[in-house]
């Protein structure tokens, strides 16, 4: 059934997979089947909270919606093993539609409802999806023009699924993902449960934060995304009292699998999902649910930090333990979790390819303070390399290569991609780490042309490469510069000719025109006679960060 997609999968070599199987970190079991398996034990517990759309499901409404989602879905003509984009901000639809592919194998391709035209048009070709399915409209913007526009762009993309009042010709997501029939409920469970896909196959494609200019997807299996989920709830203590708080999108693997949503689902918890992570919206929510754990990036976690400490007005007394993770927290900014939230903190150093990284819960202040953590799994394999894929002396600084059985062996039909970032089965992140003698890592840099902006990854090259495509502009280059919040915002380097100046606003009306994600947008431009260049005629990036550092500081 999957034959199309299986050429495009690196599987892990065949020992291996005997082998992670052999020690039970590969269950065999598909993720949808073990959410089912739990909430069977909590029907009457509520799963899922969507405070912005007054939305409260137990366990067995859950997934009784899910089938009948999934049975929706195989009724408008999906098949096992297609792909669907999902560009939904965080809601319950979003939940249950998940859940609901899952149920009928149908492979969910994790988008950005920030994303536009260019990301999503490319990742729709390369995924093959059939359908965009989208909200009508996010901050502002009409998410169902563009699904038109895409729709009659990729061929393979037939439909177009709207959360709220979709245009015509659209699907309504609502009538999709409704409550089924009570006489419905049995045969529908009978029918998904016949049909769980294999835990070998792909159950999901995320994103990578990557560094070319096209998006590249990451396909993860049944068998290690679950595994993901669970070796991050094993470290967090994590019970089916806990209440997990799902604040950053969802589409990220953070907030969905270490262990966030899958493994609240995973344990019988509630999850309270809500769309925007601004304290004085959130706070009251932590204290009205009883909100225990929750993941942010460091800029979020700062916001918080922030407000508690000008405001003092959150209750934030449930929340245990906050993990903070998606780039290099401060350690001036770590030391305050604890004082200021009243939560323990977890430093979370992790990608979507694979590799999770935490502190332990019981792991000593400096450690917690310093450092991002060791690998959650006792079979992640982690080497510290110079530019010579040569190992390093213990404890010197190098770039880290993983793999395991929850990092995959190969980005999705993309062997260019695979050249540059795997090594003989070792994922080359990019970072650049030292390994303390307890294992711990500390993150101090990267060997990675990407800016990291709050969080979010976004390529140098993809942005360089439109804006060559202005008049006068002759050589561009592209590099992160601090921000007090996002801790690193894009900045654009230019030399020109033919013009003296280019704006800021000139940038973004060029790049919205090429459907490019605001939130990659150069927020500053520098104009330069001389771009620094390496002996080998490339843009030093090196110098020019410097440089730029120097101008904005
Ligand atoms: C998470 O995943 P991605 O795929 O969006 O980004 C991965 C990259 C890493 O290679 C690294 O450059 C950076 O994000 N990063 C960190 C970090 N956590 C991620 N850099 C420094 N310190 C950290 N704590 O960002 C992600 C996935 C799962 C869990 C947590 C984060």
């Amino acid at each position: 059934m999957l034959a199309e997609i299986e050429s495009g999968i690196t599987r892990w070599p065949v020992e291996l997979e005997k082998e992670y199987l052999a020690a039970g970190y590969w269950e065999n079991r598909s993720l949808g089947e073990q959410i089912f398996a739990v909430a069977d034990n909590f029907p009457q517990r509520i799963a899922l909270v969507d405070p912005d759309h007054g939305i409260n499901l137990t366990f067995a409404q859950l997934t009784q919606r899910a089938d009948a989602t999934a049975a929706r879905l195989l009724q408008l003509g999906f098949q096992p093993g297609d792909r669907a984009i999902i560009a939904l901000p965080n809601t319950a639809s979003f939940i249950v539609l998940l859940l609901g592919m899952l149920r009928a194998g149908i492979l969910p391709v994790l988008a950005l409802p920030s994303h536009r035209h260019f990301e999503l048009k490319t990742l729709a070709s390369s995924s093959g999806a059939r359908a965009y399915i989208s909200a009508d409209v996010v901050r502002g913007f009409d998410h169902r023009e563009l699904g038109e526009k895409l729709s009659q762009e990729v061929p393979n993309l037939e439909m177009v699924i709207i959360d709220g009042d979709p245009n015509p010709g659209q699907l309504n997501l609502k009538e999709l993902l409704a409550a089924p029939h009570p006489n419905e409920v049995e045969p529908l469970r009978q029918r998904f449960d016949a049909l769980d896909p294999p835990a070998d196959q792909p159950a999901l494609f995320l994103l990578s934060g990557g560094t070319t200019g096209v998006p590249k997807l990451i396909v993860r299996t049944h068998n290690d995304y679950v595994y993901n989920a669970k070796a991050s709830l094993k470290i967090n203590q994590f019970t089916h009292q806990d209440v997990f708080l799902a604040v950053m999108p969802i589409s990220h693997n953070f907030p969905l699998a270490c262990p966030g949503v899958l493994g609240a689902l995973l344990s019988g918890a509630k999850t309270v999902i809500t769309a925007s992570p601004n304290p004085q919206k959130v706070f009251p929510i932590i204290k009205k649910y009883g909100v225990t754990h929750t993941a942010l990036v460091p800029a979020v976690a700062q916001s918080w930090i922030d407000y508690q400490q000008q405001e003092h007005t959150g209750d934030l007394t449930s929340l245990k333990t906050l993990q903070v993770g998606g780039s290099r927290m401060p350690d001036s900014l770590a030391i305050k979790v604890n004082s200021l939230l009243g939560a323990q903190l977890q430093q979370v150093f992790g990608m979507a390819e694979g590799l999770i990284n935490m502190t332990r819960l019981d792991d000593s202040e400096v450690v917690i303070n310093t450092t991002q953590g060791r690998p959650i799994s006792p079979a992640d394999e982690v080497r510290v390399v110079n530019e010579h894929f040569e190992d390093v002396a213990p404890g010197e600084e190098g770039e880290i290569l993983t793999r395991g059985p929850y990092t995959p062996r190969g980005y999705f039909a993309n062997p260019e991609a695979n050249e540059k970032s795997f090594h003989d089965g070792w994922y080359a992140s990019g970072d650049v780490i030292h390994r303390r003698p307890d294992g711990n890592i500390v993150v101090h840099g990267r060997n990675k042309d990407i800016i990291n902006r709050g969080g979010e990854k976004i390529s140098a090259e993809e942005i360089e490469s439109f804006i060559y495509y202005i008049d006068g502009v002759s050589r561009a280059a592209v590099v992160a510069m601090s921000h007090p919040v996002l801790h690193e915002d894009v900045c654009l380097v230019v030399e020109l000719s033919g013009r003296t100046t280019l704006t800021v606003s000139e940038t973004t009306e060029h790049l919205d025109a090429f459907g490019v994600a605001r939130f990659k947008h150069p927020a500053k431009i520098i104009v330069v006679d001389h771009i620094p260049m390496t002996k080998i005629d490339k843009i030093d990036k090196k110098a020019l960060r410097d440089f730029v550092a120097a101008q904005v500081d």
